[in-house]
């Protein structure tokens, strides 16, 4: 059998751009360095271990809606799309839509490269029918887009509810940009957490075999070996917990003492109880995130929950701006 080769894109911010981010970060007030930094190879792996927990419901259960959902989906995207990750294209989600839609090219974007290049040489070695693409990129921030394809339909898919890591302006700002990437007739499919019980929210994310207390840690090791920062780790605990009033998780690295750390010849002190915000994961009503998504030009065609209505997943479609036509 004959493997097409994997299109490959390095588009991948400078390291330049994570000392930067990280310094900035330490010294503001409250201090914070963003989520984005916990995907190293084994933030990317102790990742996909949280989403095999128990408590982390959010995983299976899109799954389980996704399953229900994509013939239907496959219906609203016609055929021959050109389906575009955002994320890793290691989960058994995309092997799902990439079986019942039969898109024609396949475009992988992930910001850890190692992680990228495993995940599509698979996917590459598993559909030899499917023309794949990666690209490594921050899709955060504005990133241009290898035009895989050509003509055909653009899908993106943006599971697991990483746009619950935006803060809302982010969050705007970034379906703008995935409506200019799909327009004309393109769509989103993307996932998103309800807002719930806030005590299965707290167990989602305080889990009994401490992974995610390790891939909040994690980020730590990645300062030491990659910025040579001197820091102890154990100097640290990972704390999680549901801000209710601005309907989010947060995730945060707290000191356990007074301590100072060093960081790329910068010294930065913490008093004890002091914290590095390392996440937010806001959780939305449908009715919240129909709301946004049309604020950014995006129009809700269909909505799928599963029954306990712990998750939901969105197809929106590009409202096309033309003019009303004179009477
Ligand atoms: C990737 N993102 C949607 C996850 C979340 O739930 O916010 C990251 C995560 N953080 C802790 N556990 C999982």
């Amino acid at each position: 059998m004959r493997l097409r080769p994997v299109r490959f894109h390095d588009d991948r911010p400078s390291p330049v751009t994570m000392q930067e981010e990280v310094l900035l970060g330490l010294a503001s007030r409250p201090k914070r360095i963003a989520p984005k930094f916990f995907y190293d190879e084994r933030g990317s792996r102790l990742f996909d271990a949280i989403c095999e927990l128990p408590e982390y419901y959010l995983t299976r259960t899109e799954m389980g809606i996704l399953e229900s959902c994509a013939r239907e989906m496959a219906w609203l995207a016609g055929a021959d799309c050109t389906l575009i990750e955002l994320g890793s294209g290691a989960s058994k989600k995309i092997r799902l839509l990439l079986e019942t839609l039969r898109p024609r090219h396949y475009l992988g974007i992930d910001i850890s490269l190692e992680f990228l290049r495993e995940s599509v040489q698979r996917l590459a070695h598993d559909y030899p029918w499917l023309e794949v693409h990666a690209a490594c990129a921050d899709f955060a921030q504005d990133f241009d887009l290898p035009d895989p394809a050509g003509s055909g339909r653009r899908l993106v898919f943006f599971p697991g509810s990483t746009i619950g890591n935006f803060d809302p302006p982010e969050a705007l700002a970034f379906l703008q940009r995935v409506r200019r990437l799909v327009q004309p007739d393109g769509a989103l499919v993307i996932g998103v957490d309800l807002k719930k019980n806030p005590a299965v929210l707290h167990a989602a994310y305080n889990d009994a075999q401490g992974i995610t207390a390790a891939f909040n840690l994690n980020l730590l090791e990645r300062l030491r070996t990659e910025l040579g920062a001197e820091l102890e780790p154990g100097n640290f605990r990972h704390h999680a917990f549901y801000n209710a009033p601005r309907g989010r998780i947060e995730m945060h690295l707290v000191s356990r003492r007074a301590q100072e750390i060093r960081v790329l010849g910068r010294r930065f002190r913490f008093d004890a109880g002091e914290s590095i915000h390392t996440e937010s994961s806001y959780k939305y009503s449908v009715a919240e995130f129909h709301a946004l998504a049309r604020r950014a030009g995006l129009q809700p065609r269909q909505v799928w929950l599963d029954a306990a209505h712990l998750f939901s997943v969105h197809y929106l479609n590009v409202i096309s701006r033309s003019r009303p036509r004179a009477a």
